[in-house]
């Protein structure tokens, strides 16, 4: 299959440009094998909705099934890898000034691929906090089906450190992503089905302040009939192919 063509103004803007932003979705994991948020589910999990596991009424409900649905997807992460998608933004990260990374991703396959301005508006897979009083704790998550952790410091019960649905982001994180979306010249929406808010929020912001916005995803969403540039493909084949073209290497 031939290289993708990147438009040449958007190839320009590019090399030109100080500040950069990104907002990466579930879809810039997918050619790392790890499901897509609102794929289908496998297995056990068929039988949910993702979007009605992640709150904190289901924990409060089972905190048992909740912990064994996240124990499950950090098995999936641990045995994938980053892609060249991943690793086309850590190259676009160097070539950059001013380059920030915001994902809704809660894999780390950013910062494993060597990406290092990142802003997990969603938190981290691999994290786990208190449920009942918030303190932050290192030590991981039990292994799956053990009996459920508590906080060394309360004695309440852990919880992933993830926002759930109905949950408010961390107020630093998103100050921070909707600056980096108000001065990008350049913004990129990539793999992501723009439906969640207030992430899908940050392209239209980057819009409204005057950015070339640019989306990558083999499919059409929300944002699409909004931006400057829709180039329809996977991230891990559009996304090295902008660098090349643009930078004339291979990320
Ligand atoms: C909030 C962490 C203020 C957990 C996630 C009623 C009550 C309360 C809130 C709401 C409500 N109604 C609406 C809301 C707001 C709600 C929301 O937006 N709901 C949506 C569903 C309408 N938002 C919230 O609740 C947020 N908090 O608003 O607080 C508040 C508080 C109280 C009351 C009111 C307001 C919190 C949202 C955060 C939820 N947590 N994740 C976990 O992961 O377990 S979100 C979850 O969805 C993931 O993080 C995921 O990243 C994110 C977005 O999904 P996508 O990443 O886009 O993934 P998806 O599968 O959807 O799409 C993948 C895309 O990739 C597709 O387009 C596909 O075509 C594409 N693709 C596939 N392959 C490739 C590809 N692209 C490129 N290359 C490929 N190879």
């Amino acid at each position: 299959m031939s290289e993708p063509r990147i438009p040449a103004e958007l190839i320009h803007r590019l090399r030109s440009a100080r500040r950069v932003a990104v907002l990466t979705g579930a879809g810039i994991s997918a050619e790392s094998g790890v499901p897509t948020f609102r794929e289908a589910q496998t297995g056990l999990w068929a039988q949910y909705n993702p979007e009605e596991l992640a709150t904190p009424d289901a924990f409060r409900r089972n905190p048992q099934l909740v912990w064994d649905w996240y124990l499950s997807r950090q098995e999936r992460v641990r045995l994938a890898e980053p892609n060249p998608g991943h690793l086309a933004l850590v190259e676009m990260e160097r070539r950059i000034a001013d380059f920030t990374l915001i994902t809704q991703n809660v894999d780390g396959l950013h910062r494993r691929a060597g990406s290092h301005q990142i802003l997990e508006l969603h938190g981290n897979l691999f994290r786990a906090k208190c449920f009942s009083e918030d303190c932050p704790v290192e030590n991981p998550p039990p292994e799956s089906g053990e009996i459920l952790p508590r906080c060394p410091q309360c004695g309440g019960l852990l919880r992933p450190d993830v926002v759930w649905f109905g949950e408010m982001l961390p107020a630093n994180i998103l100050r921070a992503a909707e600056k980096a979306a108000t001065q990008a010249e350049v913004f990129f929406s990539i793999g992501t089905s723009a439906l969640v808010y207030p992430a899908a929020d940050l392209p239209l912001t980057a819009l409204t302040a005057g950015a070339m916005v640019v989306e990558i995803n083999p499919q059409p969403t929300p944002l699409s009939p909004h931006v400057t540039f829709s180039l329809n493909g996977a991230a891990g084949v559009v996304l090295p192919a902008l660098i090349a073209q643009t930078w004339g290497i291979v990320a």
